[in-house]
């Protein structure tokens, strides 16, 4: 059956290749003219796949929201719902980031349902959004939550019925923070692909991340870049180093200067998991932060840089589980009782990184240039 969605999702997709010519991995239109430049000397990002952040409402033209109801398999009532908001900003008030990039976001009004609870029981102020609907099929998309707001956007597409990534540039005064947050194609091979298919859909998404920050830093070498995001892959898969260009060797950003370092690579391997699969009973390293080259050299141009050893997979203690694995937010179901909720957080561990303002900007504000 051609569900109502399917075809609005079609006829929105003609009239976005035609728009914006996303075949040849072009950037949709930029919106928002915004101001607010940063003004702090140091700035804090993160990035976290929160897991099914969902209303409690039916969507019709979403067939992916109907467990998360109060009658669906989620038993996914306001409480819930309530419950799923306090636990996510508490912790992410415990990381207190200027810029957070989100996974796993159904709509606009879960995020100013979050940004409420963040304000009234944390004081923790990120009044700017970053989220549009895309044809993701369970029609969860990413987001940035900020106090700052861009001065563009754009939605980078390499999937065209899957996840759209965002391409958000801040005003630093003098100059910019660019910032592409992902939600990449899990491995997973749905009924009719083969596990090719699926990873041809993978290098094309990492590809349109590549040309983005790539012609960022042909223009401006010392441009500050980063990619972070659910990669849904470990940091050195040939996906993410190959095809990305987010590179796990500082060694190699000598020949490479259009790529990125992922900072997860300052982790020893065995440290590095932010997801744990348990069919496989293995830590995976899905999630990470990348920066240009610049940002890794306070002596270099670059607005801003990355402050030493400040990047970490971020373990909220209240976070773990007795095996120090992510604790989740989720609905048990015993055979012989009746469901109830593990009250946890995400089956996934934020990662954060703190910045500093460069050289290059504190002499251009002092006149040097
Ligand atoms: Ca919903
Ligand atoms: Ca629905
Ligand atoms: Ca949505």
């Amino acid at each position: 059956m051609v569900t109502r969605r399917r075809v609005l999702g079609f006829v929105r997709l003609v009239a976005l290749c035609a728009a914006t010519g996303w075949m040849c991995g072009c950037e949709r239109a930029a919106v928002g003219q915004g101001g607010g430049a940063i003004t702090s000397a140091t700035l804090r990002v993160a990035s976290w796949n929160v897991e099914n952040l969902f209303d409690t409402e039916n969507d019709p033209t979403n067939p992916g929201d109907n467990e998360y109801t109060p009658t669906g398999r989620q038993l996914w009532t306001e409480e819930v719902y309530r419950i799923k908001l306090e636990r996510l900003a508490e912790l992410i008030a415990e990381m207190k980031p200027d810029i957070i990039g989100l996974a796993e976001i159904e709509n606009r009004r879960v995020l100013v349902d979050l940004q409420k609870v963040l304000a009234d029981a944390y004081d923790c102020h990120l009044p700017e959004i970053v989220h549009r609907e895309g044809n993701d099929h369970r029609s969860i998309e990413v987001a940035l939550l900020s106090k700052y707001k861009p001065t563009d956007t754009r939605w980078l597409i390499g999937n065209p019925t899957g996840r759209e990534m965002i391409c958000a540039t801040f005003s630093t005064g003098a100059s910019e923070l660019t910032v592409i947050m992902c939600h990449w194609k899990s491995k997973l091979i749905p009924a009719g692909m083969t596990e090719q298919d699926v990873d041809n859909i993978r290098i094309r998404e990492a590809k349109v991340a590549r040309r983005a920050f790539e012609r960022k830093l042909r223009k401006n070498p010392g441009a500050a870049v980063m990619v972070m995001g659910d990669f849904n892959d470990d940091v050195t898969s040939p996906i993410l180093t190959r095809d990305g260009g987010l590179l796990v060797s500082r060694g190699l950003l000598k020949t490479n200067p259009t790529c990125l370092y992922n900072l997860s690579a300052d982790i020893p391997a065995n440290r590095r998991g932010t997801y744990y699969y348990y069919p496989k009973r293995l830590w995976n390293s899905l999630d990470s932060i990348s920066v240009s080259p610049a940002m890794l050299d306070a002596s270099q141009a670059s607005t801003w840089t990355v402050q030493e050893g400040s990047y970490q997979i971020f373990k909220y203690p209240e976070h773990l589980d007795a095996n120090s694995r992510p604790k989740s937010f989720r609905l048990v179901r015993p055979k012989d009782a009746d469901p109830y909720y593990i009250y946890g957080y995400s089956d996934h561990f934020p990662v954060t990184v703190t910045l500093e303002r460069g050289m290059a900007e504190e002499r251009q504000e002092a006149g040097d240039f």
